[in-house]
C-alpha cells in the first residue's frame, strides 16, 4: 500500500491538533523541519555563548562558595547546549553545520548575552532577571510539539529554576550588606530589566514566525503574551528585594489584571540582533578562538574512535 502525501500531511496535522508529539522518523513538512533546526540552534548557541558574560567572574568570585556555585551553573549551561545541539541532531543536521553557522553569523543566538557584565551584581541579576525570562520562554516549551526539544526542555527547565533561585539569593544577600552593595544591585537591575524584556522577542505584529509556529504547536505562546507573564511575575519579586524596576510606565492594571508597561527601544533590540550590539564582535571571536583550541580534542576523539572501530 503507497501512502501520499496528502495523508501523511493530514496524519501530521491531526498528531499536532491531538496535542501528541511529533517524533523524528515522522513524516513532517519540509517548512516544520526547518523552523525547528532554525529556532533549537539559536537556542543551543544561546546556552553556548551565554557561558561567557558570567564565566566572565569565576576567577573573581568574592568567595569559594560562590566561585563554585558560578562554575557549576556554566557547566549546566554547557550540558544544555548540548541536549539542545543532540536534539537538532535528529533533525538531520550535524552539530558541526550548526557551530559552523553561528561563527560564520548565520544563525542567531539570544540578543541579551551581547551586553557587558562589568559588575559582580550582574551574576544575581542574569540569573534572576535572564534565567527568570528564559524559564518563562522555556516552560511551555516542555510541551512543544516536537518530541525530543520537548524532553530536553524538562531536565533544562528543572536546572534554570535553580539557576534563578541562585540569582534571587545572591541579589539578596548583597541587599542586607552596605549601601554600597544595594547600589551595585540597583545598578546591575537597570542595565539588565529592558534587555531581558527583549529576550522574547519581536512584539507579536512584529513577528513573521509566531503565527506558523504557534499553529503547529512548536511555540505555545505569543511573544507578547510571555513578555506580561514575566513582568507579573518579576514586579513583586522586585518589591521583596528591594531595588526599583526602571519603567516609570510600570503600574497594576486593576482592569487587565495584569501591569501595564513602557516599550522596549526595539530599534535597540534589531541593532543587536544584526550582530552590532555592545558585545557582539567580542562573542564570536571568543567562540571562534575556543573552537580553533579545540581542535586537537575532535582530532583526537576521531582518531581514538576510528582505533577502536579497527
Ligand atoms: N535574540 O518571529 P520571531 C538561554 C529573531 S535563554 C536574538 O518572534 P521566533 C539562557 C528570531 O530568531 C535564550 N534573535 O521568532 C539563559 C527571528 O530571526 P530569524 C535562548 C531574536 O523564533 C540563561 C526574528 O528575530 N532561548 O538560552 O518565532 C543562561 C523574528 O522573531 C530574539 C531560546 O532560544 C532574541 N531575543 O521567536 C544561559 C528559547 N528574538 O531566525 C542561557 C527558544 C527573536 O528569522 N526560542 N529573534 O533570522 C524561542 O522561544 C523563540 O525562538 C523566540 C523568537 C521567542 C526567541
Amino acid at each position: 500500500m503507497t501512502v501520499t502525501e496528502t495523508e501523511l500531511a493530514e496524519h501530521f496535522e491531526a498528531t499536532v491538533a491531538r496535542g501528541d508529539r511529533i517524533e523524528p522518523r515522522d513524516w513532517m513538512p519540509e517548512a516544520y523541519r526547518k523552523t525547528l533546526i532554525r529556532q533549537i540552534a539559536q537556542h543551543a548557541h544561546s546556552e553556548i555563548i551565554g557561558m561567557q558574560p558570567e564565566g566572565n567572574w569565576i576567577s573573581r568570585a568574592p568567595s569559594l562558595r560562590r566561585k563554585a556555585i558560578l562554575l557549576a551553573k556554566v557547566q549546566d549551561e554547557a550540558g544544555h547546549g548540548l541536549y539542545l545541539y543532540s536534539a537538532c541532531e535528529t533533525l538531520g543536521t550535524a552539530r558541526r553545520e550548526l557551530t559552523e553557522k553561528l561563527l560564520s553569523g548565520k544563525q542567531k543566538y539570544s540578543s541579551i548575552f551581547n551586553y557587558p557584565t562589568p559588575s559582580y551584581a550582574d551574576v544575581g541579576t542574569i540569573g534572576w532577571l535572564v534565567d527568570g525570562a528564559a524559564i518563562c520562554n522555556q516552560v511551555p516549551l516542555c510541551r512543544t510539539s516536537f518530541g525530543p526539544y520537548g524532553r530536553a526542555m524538562i531536565r533544562i527547565c528543572k536546572e534554570e529554576s535553580f539557576h534563578q533561585r541562585q540569582g534571587y539569593e545572591l541579589l539578596m544577600t548583597m541587599m542586607r550588606g552596605t549601601e554600597e552593595q544595594r547600589a551595585m544591585v540597583q545598578e546591575s537591575v537597570d542595565r539588565f530589566w529592558w534587555p531581558a524584556l527583549m529576550m522574547f522577542g519581536p512584539p507579536d505584529d512584529a513577528s513573521p514566525h509566531t503565527g506558523q509556529s504557534m499553529a503547529w504547536g512548536i511555540k505555545r505562546n505569543t511573544n507578547d503574551e510571555l513578555r506580561q507573564k514575566f513582568v507579573d511575575m518579576t514586579v513583586p519579586q522586585a518589591r521583596a528585594l528591594g531595588v526599583t524596576l526602571p519603567d516609570p510606565e510600570l503600574r497594576w492594571n486593576s482592569e487587565r489584571r495584569a501591569h501595564d508597561f513602557g516599550e522596549p527601544d526595539w530599534d535597540e533590540f534589531w541593532a543587536v540582533v544584526e550582530g552590532n550590539g555592545p558585545c557582539n564582535a567580542e562573542r564570536l571571536d571568543r567562540r571562534r578562538r575556543a573552537h580553533e583550541d579545540g581542535a586537537w580534542v575532535r582530532d583526537a576523539a576521531v582518531a581514538f574512535a576510528e582505533e577502536g572501530a579497527r
